[in-house]
């Protein structure tokens, strides 16, 4: 951010990419958060005198822009009620079942749209406060589809990005939201809409089309105003030599054995990593593993399923049913199958540090990723990074955005729980050539089309639109 306290590369986003802490002096203080999206970020924020506009988290209405970790983060002020309707109700509650096959119901509330618009109307101000003339800026996800618009109604000079992390419906189930065209409107102020699968931006295409009624080809929208918007798929990815270079390190190493020795040395050890959401396919996976073991299939003296689940949107009623459902099954499977000292499934119901998730990864022979819907799905290609050794078998759903890419992995449908099944003992009994031709494959994958290079490839097609218009961005040093 310049002296004038401009930018000319701004990321919006729901949240800011740091997280509350306590100080040890008691002081209140900020800690970065850890998700790959902020370590892709950073250095083009860098470059570019970049500020980042997000929620903090809570509801004090006083905080001013500040610097943390060399990045400039702004602020966006949400009350009680607003994280209430506009956060937990219409994000989490209509949005996010809506784009995710309706696995839930989705709720349409008219109150909640309201508070929807308030608060985007809100991130679209300050995003204009905050951006340097011709500036660019990058819109992030489904909490903020009305950005694009609104922002282009107060400052036309800007280039504007949108990326959507989650899937993009297809028309049969977008067009029950009452404030469909709204949404596509919204999303149509972007010179740029990103989504992660091919799938998805032709879902948006078709319904611009048939909803808003302007003429398409290919992955262009014309508008009357003589503008075009790109749809294209831009697939996220992980910061894959970071990953790979904790997994390398002797403490990581020393944990994964020490985790297995506290697992009793198992045989086999198969492993879930969550947000604990009804999209990622929880419950199906266990109680498809369950009964490997009650069917006599696998034993529990030399196998154990760890399951790891981060508490995720824990007053969203949805998320307390799974919850119980997860506990419930878990304590059930246990008590029926388990013996001293040996459960059949080890539940975490917690978040830990990179190096703990590095370790998880090294520990386990098989990962086991079975979402229903899920945008990428992030963990599948972290557990693939952390494998420099070649060996480690992924099950992975069809309907993870990451199957379009990892396609040496063992597929299932989650729907289909003897499939689950077979896949699971298919990966158990596979062969250690068989493991590491697979891995070899996906490696080079994830390897090759890393966070950044998402990152510079959606920003450099933002700087190729309305080349006439804003200054070129500058790359991070060292691309
Ligand atoms: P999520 O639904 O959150 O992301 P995912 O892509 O798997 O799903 O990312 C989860 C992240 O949280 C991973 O980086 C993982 O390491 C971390 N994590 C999970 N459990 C953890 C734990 N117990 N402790 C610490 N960290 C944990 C949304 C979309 C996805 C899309 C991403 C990025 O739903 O489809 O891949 O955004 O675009």
């Amino acid at each position: 951010m310049t002296a004038s306290g401009k930018a000319d590369l701004v990321i919006v986003a729901n949240r800011l990419p740091v997280d509350r802490v306590d100080n040890p002096d008691g002081t209140p203080g900020w800690r970065r958060s850890p998700g790959g999206l902020v370590s892709a970020l950073e250095p083009v924020l860098r470059a570019n005198d970049g500020a980042w506009i997000g929620w903090p988290g809570g509801t004090e209405d006083d905080l001013e822009p500040f610097v943390e970790d060399g990045m400039s983060l702004v602020p966006v002020h949400l009350t009680a009620q607003e994280i209430e309707e506009f956060y937990e109700g219409f994000s989490n509650g209509t949005l996010w079942p809506l784009y995710h096959d309706v696995v839930a119901k989705p709720e349409f509330h008219r109150e909640w749209w309201d508070a929807y618009v308030t608060v985007n109307e809100r991130f679209a101000a300050k995003a204009a406060e905050v951006a340097a003339k011709d500036a660019t800026v990058w819109v992030h996800d489904y909490q903020l589809q009305l950005v694009p618009q609104l922002l282009r109604e107060l400052r036309p000079d800007l280039r504007i990005g949108f990326y959507l992390h989650i899937p993009f419906p297809p028309g049969e189930l977008f067009q029950q939201l009452p404030w469909r065209r709204q949404i596509l409107e919204g999303l149509l102020g972007a010179d740029v809409v990103g989504f992660q699968l091919a799938g998805g931006a032709q879902n948006f295409i078709r319904l611009v089309r048939q909803r808003v009624g302007h003429k398409t080809h290919r992955d262009l929208v014309y508008l009357p105003d003589e503008r075009t918007v790109r749809a294209a798929a831009y697939p996220i990815s992980i910061d894959a030599s970071g990953f790979e270079e904790l997994a390398r390190s002797k403490a990581v190493g020393e944990r994964a054995a020490e985790i297995r020795r506290a697992l009793g040395n198992p045989s086999k050890l198969f492993l879930g990593v969550d947000r604990l959401d009804y999209t990622k396919g929880i419950l199906a996976r266990l109680r498809a593993y369950s009964e490997l073991i009650a069917d006599g299939e696998l034993d529990v003296e030399d196998a154990v399923f760890v399951q790891v689940a981060t508490p995720s949107r824990e007053r969203v009623e949805q998320y307390i049913v799974i919850r119980e459902e997860i506990e419930q099954l878990v304590g059930r499977v246990n008590g029926d199958l388990g013996r001293i000292g040996r459960p059949a499934i080890s539940y975490l119901h917690s978040s830990y540090p990179r190096e703990e998730m590095a370790a998880l990864y090294r520990a386990a022979d098989i990962m086991v990723v079975t979402p229903y819907r899920d945008g990428m799905n992030l963990v599948a290609k972290e557990y693939i990074a952390c494998r420099y050794d070649g060996d480690g078998a992924l099950v992975l759903s069809e309907f993870a955005g990451a199957a379009n890419e990892l396609r040496q992995a063992w597929l299932v449908n989650p729907y289909d729980i003897n499939g689950m099944k077979q896949a699971l003992l298919d990966a158990n009994r596979s062969t250690v050539k068989e493991r590491t031709k697979r891995m070899k494959a996906m490696r080079k994958t994830v390897v090759e089309n890393d966070v950044k290079a998402w990152a510079d490839s959606f920003l450099q097609e933002l700087s190729r639109v309305r080349e006439s218009h804003g200054k070129p961005l500058r790359p991070a040093r060292g691309s």
